[in-house]
């Protein structure tokens, strides 16, 4: 095993543990991911933390060979928020499920994006509740049937990137686990981003939930059904690239290259487009919506926004510098104290 970061190999990040998820689970592709992109980016494996809640997902810090923590249900979030502000030069990684991250941990995930520690959040969103066996989560589609809803779900599914935008996030992307170049390189552009990235990653349950992103997957249908994002390229797709998407106003359309439109009418993307970023997560139709808008992959938005820890810290030497450094015993013993004998 080797020490020094420049002769790391993915085998530096493995263990020994018996992974125990069930074979042809998704997870498997995305810890693979993981695993070959952590040399290139540098850090000591003991510089490295993952943190996770509970779910299957949540069993990913056992099979890093790094610092990890599986925590608390939907409280990967709050710890790893902790952790950063103590510990500002360790390399963070959160690990959570749909329902982790979503259901319990709903509420501290959009405090967290709020604040944006520098922390890499990976949401597995495989649209059901894994490790207790196959219960709908707040993902799951309209009429989805599992054993918590036999007559169908009647909940409104969150839209995960949406959310992320509402609370502010300033580093918002999608993959998938059946595409480990585009993972990679979503991977490592959440690291690289300064702030809190929310990397969605649609992950394959095949004992629960099996084929629920096959349209976006499956070879036969993928590149009419999905739209690959590049900074400054235009919105093309389909099997031929001769589909599109442009912004009629603030409305976007699906347009066909072969009718009357050339690339030049295209909306082109831009990362770093606030508003566009908006209408963009927002093409979220369903499978069965006819002349539906392909679903988008890659980085929907990024932004410079100060992180957390550095204000922290920042406003801590400020308070020092103003009133010197301060004594604990003092401060807990306050103004008025009684012995009592
Ligand atoms: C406080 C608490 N409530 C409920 C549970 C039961 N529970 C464990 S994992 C889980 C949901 C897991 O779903 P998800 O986050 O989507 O992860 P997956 O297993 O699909 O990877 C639930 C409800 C628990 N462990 N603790
Ligand atoms: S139950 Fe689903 S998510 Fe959990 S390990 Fe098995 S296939 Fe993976």
């Amino acid at each position: 095993m080797a020490t020094d970061t420049q002769t790391y190999t993915s085998k530096d990040f493995t263990t020994e543990n018996d992974v125990r998820w069930c074979p042809g689970c998704g997870d498997y592709s995305i810890l693979k991911q993981v695993q070959v992109i952590l040399p290139g980016i540098g850090v000591k494996k003991e510089d490295i933390v993952f943190v996770s809640g509970i779910g299957c997902s949540s069993r990913f810090p056992y099979y890093m060979n790094t610092y990890g923590m599986h925590s608390i249900h939907g409280r990967a979030t709050a710890i790893a928020s902790g952790l950063k502000a103590s510990r500002p030069e360790l390399s963070v990684w959160i690990v959570t499920g749909d329902g982790d991250g979503l259901s319990i941990g709903g509420n501290h995930l959009i405090h967290l994006l709020r604040r944006n520690p520098d922390v890499n959040i990976l949401l597995f969103n495989n649209q059901i509740y894994g490790l207790t066996k196959g219960q709908y989560s707040p993902t799951s589609e309209v009429n989805k049937v599992t054993k918590s809803t036999p007559a169908g779900s009647i909940d409104h599914p969150f839209n995960p990137l949406a959310l992320a935008m509402g609370a502010d996030a300033s580093f918002v992307a999608r993959s998938m686990d059946r595409d480990p170049k585009h993972l990679q390189e979503m991977l490592l552009r959440s690291y690289k981003h300064k702030g809190s990235s929310f990397l969605e990653i649609y992950q394959n349950c095949n004992i629960f939930n099996d084929g629920a992103f096959e349209i976006f997957t499956d070879k036969k249908s993928k590149k009419e059904e999905t739209l690959f994002l590049e900074h400054g390229k235009p919105l093309v797709f389909g099997e031929n690239e001769n589909k599109g998407i442009r912004l009629d106003g603030l409305r976007p359309q699906l347009v066909s290259l072969d009718e009357g439109y050339s690339i030049d009418d295209l909306w082109i993307h831009n990362e770093k487009d606030f508003y566009k970023a908006q209408i963009l997560v927002r093409l979220f139709d369903n499978a069965d919506t006819e002349n539906r808008m392909p679903r988008p992959f890659g980085v929907f938005f990024e932004t410079e926004r100060a992180v957390y820890e550095d204000l922290l810290h920042q406003q801590v030497e400020n308070s020092i510098g103003q009133k010197g450094e301060g004594d604990l015993d003092k401060l807990i013993s306050g103004k008025q104290t009684w012995e009592i004998f």
